[in-house]
């Protein structure tokens, strides 16, 4: 029998939110303060999806304004959507505050220019009755339910509070659907931790009065020992042979108590039934299951980008903003030049272009011109949470920023000209990843280690091995994952390529 292997997009993907069209599946994720905003991507068959771009790639819709636009803020929880031949993406953005959708014809965009709505809190969603009228849900806190004109953006009844949860924490990411005869209201509760769940009601109208399933929550791995964690926050989507599948969020954490989680929440996909009462019946998360029927692989994405082309992929993102000035894929061509914005990596403001990391065991290796400026790599949760591998000044060094602590703990003189930069993450299975740190507990997740040039290279070592826990959401708190890229934080930096790819 035919499996697959979650999640089905690895990395800091939550919040997924799909519809399908035809043959074809859309999906939307979070992004928070990452630009540009929203990935979108695309599927034949729910396993398999290639990024086709970001809902938000035009600064216009996106505004991110400093000093609010800390980490984990921006946007949150979008729902995709389509309805009378348009696509729509309805999200919050909780830097400026306020819910906006944006529409297209087609998936690829161009997207349109936000038209606000002034519903409450976040994690908007759509629905449509069949003579057009049109629901928003969002979270107030609680759920709330109010008619809308979607073109407009007016209110045109509501918002009134609904049908939410069963009285875990934090009922939010509301989704409606109409199914059969019923009305279906689908939440997350119990917060986005361990006890993330999924519960459900249903109505013979929007208006209630709503039932809740005898089985909620539907969906939880609260308490049990599953590999995947947290997992919550769905949304359904029925494929052409009509069966029926939930995205949804799950973290995958590693290392001794309390268990680390590096690469934020992820996409993940599992089978639903319906029982005889018409309540769905949602599997259980494994990191394996009987596929669907279609199965539409795409090639794998390169392992390097030599910078050749004339945009930037869309899977390149930066924090806050990826001003003018601040990077060139033409001056000269082929490279990427990075202008530094800011001095230091430690607050908003700086020069960074990355990607999320979506394997436990990776390397990402780069090939850096450093000139006169200062750049290099780093892997990062944020401000407070990044491991750097710097070039600069006639030396490679390696620094760690941990909360308010910041710590040189390598470095060697290079001469001028290119050099290649690497970064490997490797799991850790309770080995202490260095002798410094034998007869310590090995118990962090993984071990990040930078290397001046090949690590396969006879005799190589790496400068710095560090413990991967420090870049952990339990650690640093929030609601990403962490990034690889390339920074500058003095002058101009060129990167002739960058390379990533899992390892064994
Ligand atoms: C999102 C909420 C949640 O708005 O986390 O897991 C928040 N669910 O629904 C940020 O992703």
């Amino acid at each position: 029998m035919r499996t697959y292997d979650n999640p089905v997009i690895p990395g800091f993907h939550p919040d997924p939110s799909v519809c399908r069209v035809g043959d074809d599946y859309y999906l939307v994720c979070s992004s928070f303060e990452y630009v540009p905003g929203l990935p979108l991507f695309h599927s034949r068959d729910l396993v398999h999806w290639r990024q086709l771009g970001n809902v938000l790639d035009r600064p216009g819709q996106l505004p991110l304004p400093l000093p609010g636009s800390t980490a984990s803020r921006g946007l949150y929880a979008p729902t995709i959507r389509h309805h009378d031949g348009r696509f729509r993406v309805i999200c919050t953005n909780v830097t400026t505050g306020g819910n906006f959708v944006v529409t297209a014809e087609r998936p690829e965009g161009p997207w349109s220019d936000p038209v606000w709505i002034d519903l409450p809190g976040i994690d908007p969603d759509l629905a449509w009755e069949e003579d057009g009228t049109c629901w928003a849900a969002s979270t107030a806190p609680g759920i709330h339910l109010s008619r809308i004109d979607p073109d407009t953006g007016e209110v045109l009844e509501g918002p009134f509070p609904t049908w939410s949860g069963t009285g875990l924490k934090w009922p939010e990411a509301p989704h409606l659907y109409r199914i059969g005869d019923w009305w279906y209201l689908l939440i997350a509760e119990g917060g986005t931790e361990r006890g993330h769940a999924v519960s459900i009601a249903r109505a013979r109208s929007p208006r209630g009065p709503w039932e809740g399933a005898p089985a909620n929550p539907v969906l939880s791995a609260s308490g049990t020992d599953r590999p995947v964690q947290s997992t919550g926050h769905g949304d359904l989507v029925t494929a052409p042979d009509g069966s029926w599948w939930m995205v949804l969020l799950g973290t995958r954490p590693r290392g001794f108590s309390p268990n680390y989680h590096v690469l934020g929440r992820e996409t993940f996909l599992t089978p639903v039934t319906w029982d005889e009462d018409g309540w769905p019946v949602v599997a259980p998360l494994a990191e394996r299951h009987p596929a669907p029927g279609a199965w539409h692989p795409f090639p794998d994405p390169p392992v390097r980008d030599d910078f050749d082309s004339p945009v930037l992929a869309p899977h390149w993102i930066s924090p806050h903003a990826r001003p003018d000035g601040s990077w060139s894929l033409t001056d000269p061509p082929g490279r990427l030049s990075l202008t530094a914005t800011g001095p230091t990596l430690d607050r908003p403001g700086h020069t960074f272009v990355g990607r999320r990391q979506q394997h436990h065991d990776c390397r990402a290796s780069a090939r850096i011109d450093p000139g006169t400026g200062r750049g290099g790599l780093s892997v990062r949760l944020d401000e407070a949470h990044h491991y750097d591998l710097e070039a600069g000044a006639g030396e490679v060094r390696v620094v760690a920023r941990i909360g308010p602590l910041r710590q040189t703990l390598a470095r060697r003189p290079v001469p001028p000209g290119p050099l290649t930069l690497t970064v490997t993450v490797r799991t850790t299975d309770l080995v202490p990843p260095s002798p410094e740190l034998a007869g310590t507990e090995p118990f962090g997740p993984d071990t990040v280690a930078c290397w001046l040039g090949d690590p396969d290279a006879p005799g190589a070592r790496p400068l710095a091995e560090l413990d991967g826990r420090y870049l952990s959401t339990e650690v640093a708190a929030g609601f990403t994952g962490r990034v690889i890229g390339m920074y500058a934080t003095e002058g101009t930096v060129a990167f002739d390529w960058f390379d990533y790819l899992p390892t064994p």
